[in-house]
Order: structure tokens, then C-alpha cells, then sequence
């Protein structure tokens, strides 16, 4: 495989309003469906995504953390020409197309392993965001991406198939859980055949782990695991979440059912935390290709959660 390409796009000023009253204030936006927002960059077309890693920072370039009040909840991106394969068109997500990268504060990459991307034609992109402010200033954001990516031209790139899996899906992806260990299991009957190559996830504070299986066969995929209080700016917020990348994490057929565990152990009840996994399938009926994963990077140790929270205001 030639190196990838490596581009980064900028997006924004993003303002985003101070605190009233010590109530954070919150920046919605999904881009370029409401208002007159402008366009996502495009950083390369007809082409395949290798590697994504997101930031959210000020106009300097330095990162923009809760140890500064902002956060960023959430950013979701969309390819609006595919449909996307967990969530039809008929659904108010689904109507925004294919969700192919997403991560949260925590700024989960998402890298495929050598030979494997996810296609782009020429776009336009949409994305879907939330950006908290507990400071009592006005912030100017920018959101960034690192990217790298090989021309469609490239020989033998094998293109993968965005898959969301998610404990409130097609919806809010929100859920409310009580205070201490809870669960929540979301199911899909699998619509494709093929082995999977990537997959990260997406917790709020008090998140454990996510973790998806393959439930007919019984086969553990890769269990997404929150990190918590090595870096200062994340102020005991969720800082990581482990990400499972192998050219054979495990496989589905089509008709099998893949189910998602979310853990949450919480200091306190929450009204909107989320559980999801994005997960890149190598569509093939060749399920014995590639080399399984090591049990290290699929199934990692996990921590108990620290009784600090940055929600919703
Ligand atoms: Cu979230």
C-alpha cells in the first residue's frame, strides 16, 4: 500500500455563548441542513478515509477543553448520498444519510487497518454537533480534522461499510440510568455478510464500556472501554475510549444478530447519556481472511468511572 495522503480542514468560528447562571450553554447545529451555515471542507473526493482523528480547538490551534469550560458533546458526520445501513430514510436520522465517523470529547480516532477505507465521493458532507460552554465567556471554536486518505485509484483498497450501533438508535441515541452498575442491550438483525475491521465508541461521564457481539454465534467483536484522569484539560472528564483495529475483529452473516452492551456505573442518576459504536465492516463472504485480533486490544481491562460529571446544563 502507497503512504496515505494526510489533509486538515478547519471548520468554523463556531460561537458558542457563555453560562447564565452557572448553567452551561449549549451549541447545536447540523451542518449544512439548518440555518445558513457554510459547507463542511472536503478533504480529499473520490477517495478513501484511512484515518480520522478530530479536535476541537481555538483560533490559535490550542486545544478547547473543559479545563477552559468547553467541551464538545458530540460530532456526527453524514455522507447525505448513502443511505445509511441501521437507520432508514423513513427516520429522522436516517433522512440525513450515512453516519461514517463520529466521536465525542473524549475525541475517539477512528484508524482503519493498511488497504482497507471508507469511500467519499465528491459531497457535500454533513455533520450534526453539540458544543457545551461552563464559562462565563463567549468562545470561538474551530473544529478540525486530521485526515489521511488514498485516491480511488489506489489498487487493491478494500472499501468498508460504515455500521452504527446504538442503545437509543434512529432517535436521540439519549437514555436515562439510575446511579451505580447499569446495562442496556440494543439489537440488529445484520443485513450484510463480512468481516469487521474497525470499531471505537462513545460514552458520557460515568460510561464503563461498550461492547458488541455477535449474539447468534456467540462471538465477542470488541468491547470500546472509557479512560478517566491521566490528562489535566479532560478535569475527570471521560478522556478515551479504546478502539479495536485488526483486519479480522470478528464476522457476521447476513441475518445474524449483533447485539450492544452499554455499562454505565454512575455517581448519580443521568437523564441523557448515550451508548453507541461505529463499527467498519469488510463486506465479503471470505470470513476466514485476515488474522484474529489479540484479546489486549479487543476485550481491554476496564476502570471504574470517577465521580465527576460534565453534563447537559
Ligand atoms: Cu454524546
Amino acid at each position: 500500500m502507497p503512504e496515505p495522503n494526510v489533509a486538515t480542514v478547519r471548520y468554523g468560528p463556531i460561537p458558542v455563548l457563555p453560562s447564565i447562571l452557572g448553567n452551561p450553554s449549549q451549541t447545536t447545529a447540523a451542518v449544512p441542513l439548518l440555518g445558513n451555515l457554510p459547507l463542511l471542507p472536503m478533504p480529499c473526493s473520490n477517495c478513501f478515509l484511512t484515518g480520522t482523528t478530530i479536535d476541537l480547538v481555538y483560533d490559535n490551534g490550542q486545544p478547547a477543553n473543559l479545563d477552559t469550560g468547553v467541551m464538545l458533546h458530540h460530532l456526527v458526520l453524514f455522507q447525505p448520498q448513502v443511505d445509511d445501513a441501521t437507520c432508514a430514510r423513513t427516520t429522522p436520522v436516517g433522512l440525513l444519510g450515512q453516519r461514517f465517523f463520529a466521536s465525542g470529547n473524549e475525541r475517539t480516532p477512528g484508524n482503519l487497518p493498511a488497504g482497507y477505507g471508507v469511500h467519499l465521493g465528491t459531497g457535500p458532507l454533513a455533520a450534526y454537533f453539540d458544543i457545551m460552554n461552563h464559562s462565563d465567556q463567549l468562545r470561538l471554536v474551530y473544529l478540525t480534522a486530521n485526515v489521511r486518505w488514498l485516491p480511488d485509484s489506489t489498487p487493491g483498497m478494500k472499501a468498508v461499510t460504515p455500521l452504527w450501533f446504538d442503545e437509543n438508535n434512529c432517535s436521540t441515541s439519549t437514555y436515562p440510568i439510575p446511579a451505580g452498575p447499569s446495562s442496556r442491550t440494543w439489537r440488529w438483525t445484520s443485513t450484510m455478510t463480512g468481516r469487521f475491521v474497525t470499531a471505537g465508541g462513545h460514552l458520557h461521564d460515568g460510561g464503563v464500556r461498550t461492547m458488541l457481539m455477535n449474539e447468534t454465534t456467540g462471538e465477542h467483536i470488541c468491547s470500546s472501554v472509557a479512560g478517566y484522569g491521566t490528562k489535566p484539560a479532560y478535569m475527570g472528564s471521560i478522556e478515551s475510549m479504546s478502539v479495536c483495529s485488526w483486519d479480522r475483529l470478528g464476522t457476521v452473516r447476513r441475518g445474524e444478530i449483533l447485539a450492544l452492551e452499554t455499562r454505565y456505573d454512575s455517581s448519580e442518576p443521568q437523564s441523557d447519556v448515550m451508548g453507541i459504536m461505529i463499527a467498519y465492516l469488510y463486506p465479503t463472504d471470505d470470513l476466514t481472511g485476515g488474522t484474529p485480533a489479540p484479546m489486549s486490544m479487543t476485550d481491554p481491562p476496564t476502570t471504574t468511572p470517577p465521580a465527576v460529571m460534565h453534563h447537559h446544563g
